[in-house]
């Protein structure tokens, strides 16, 4: 229990978690019930909150996974639905000991269904908001291009008037590259992160998740981040580790995720140990909390059982989540 309260305690940084991934099925229902949504109705698991409580327990892949996850934010129409939705996930991250959180969303995946990009950003940066003032909690909103549609498709979201104003305005800080892996290679993008990065904004890419590490290279090279999201296939390139400890490149590592999406069989299998001893900095994180059973510190009580980390290891995450955030040096000052 006293570690629990450690582990708790600690002033944690969130940087990948995926908004609409925090959808639990008791609110899909709720804002389905209210929105006159319809389920699937030839999917046995869309029958009540617990029998898709019960399918997320068997998911066999990232897609298999994302067939959920495209189908659950079809539930999400108006302001308030995406401003308790992010709320929903401030609550919970309050009660984990979260300091700082940078939260990704899909706009693509809302407006290919009519609803509209500033319904959506507008919601979860009211929520944001008010997660600051009454929690303490300070955020940052970060938009995922879907790498599995079109790169043309992601320019132009990109290019829309509503989506360049929330960057112009700083409601938005960051872009990033999320969804199927395998066979949407980073360098495609390289036109996409090119512009944002003329922009001055943030920018991180999920790389090495399920695909293969080769990813995590382009990604560097041809995208130019300095985060990778995931990042585990990076223990297979020992030049590569290296070079992403001497550059400082922090991945975003989702144990629980890794694990209930099968792109490892355990959590001694997340490379926790090596990158500890490669050097290379990460910090842990939920990915998409309602379906992947945990929070963050869920994640953080995982990594402990399989890898009983010292008190100093955990200081030393921690202080590596402060130092690799998007929030300001103040903040950072704060929290260190
Ligand atoms: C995601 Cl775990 C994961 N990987 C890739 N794309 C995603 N979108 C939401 N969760
Ligand atoms: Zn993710």
């Amino acid at each position: 229990a006293s570690l629990r309260e450690f582990l708790r305690c600690l002033p944690k940084c969130e940087h990948h978690m995926h908004l609409e991934g925090a959808l639990s099925p008791q609110l899909l229902f709720e804002l389905a019930a209210k929105n006159n949504t319809t389920l699937p109705q030839d999917d046995a698991a869309f029958k009540s909150p617990e029998a898709l409580l019960e399918r997320y327990r068997r998911f066999t892949s990232l897609d298999d996974f994302l067939h959920y996850y495209y189908i659950g934010m079809s539930v999400l129409i108006t302001h308030s639905d995406f401003e308790a939705l992010a709320w929903d996930y401030f609550r919970h991250a309050k009660a984990d000991g979260v300091a700082h959180a940078e939260l990704f969303f899909d706009p693509q995946a809302h407006t290919a269904r009519g609803v509209g990009y500033s319904t959506a950003v507008a919601g979860f940066d009211a929520a944001c908001k008010r997660a600051e003032k009454e929690l303490g909690i300070t955020s940052i909103l970060t938009t995922c291009f879907l790498r599995h549609l079109p790169v043309e498709d992601s320019l132009a979201a990109f290019d829309a008037e509503d989506v360049q104003e929330s960057y112009v305005s700083g409601v938005v800080k960051g872009i990033g590259l999320d969804s199927s892996e395998n066979g949407y290679a980073p360098e495609g993008f390289k036109e996409l992160f090119a512009k944002a990065r003329h922009q001055g904004l943030n920018l991180t890419t999920h790389a090495g998740e399920e695909g293969p590490v080769s990813y995590i290279a382009s990604a560097l090279d041809n995208l130019r981040v300095r985060r990778i999201d995931h990042g585990i296939k990076l223990v297979y390139d020992e030049h590569l580790m290296k070079r992403i400890a001497s550059e400082n490149i922090m991945l975003t590592v989702c144990p629980l995720s890794n694990v209930v999406l099968r792109c490892v069989n355990t959590i001694k299998d997340v490379p926790i140990r090596k990158l500890l001893n490669a050097g290379v900095k990460f910090s842990i994180n939920s990915d998409d909390p309602a379906y992947f059973r945990g929070y963050i510190l869920d994640n953080y009580l995982a990594v402990q059982d399989a890898f009983g980390l010292s008190v100093e290891e955990w200081e030393g995450i921690v202080r590596a989540g402060i130092n690799g955030s998007w929030c300001g040096e103040d903040r950072k000052t704060i929290l260190l």
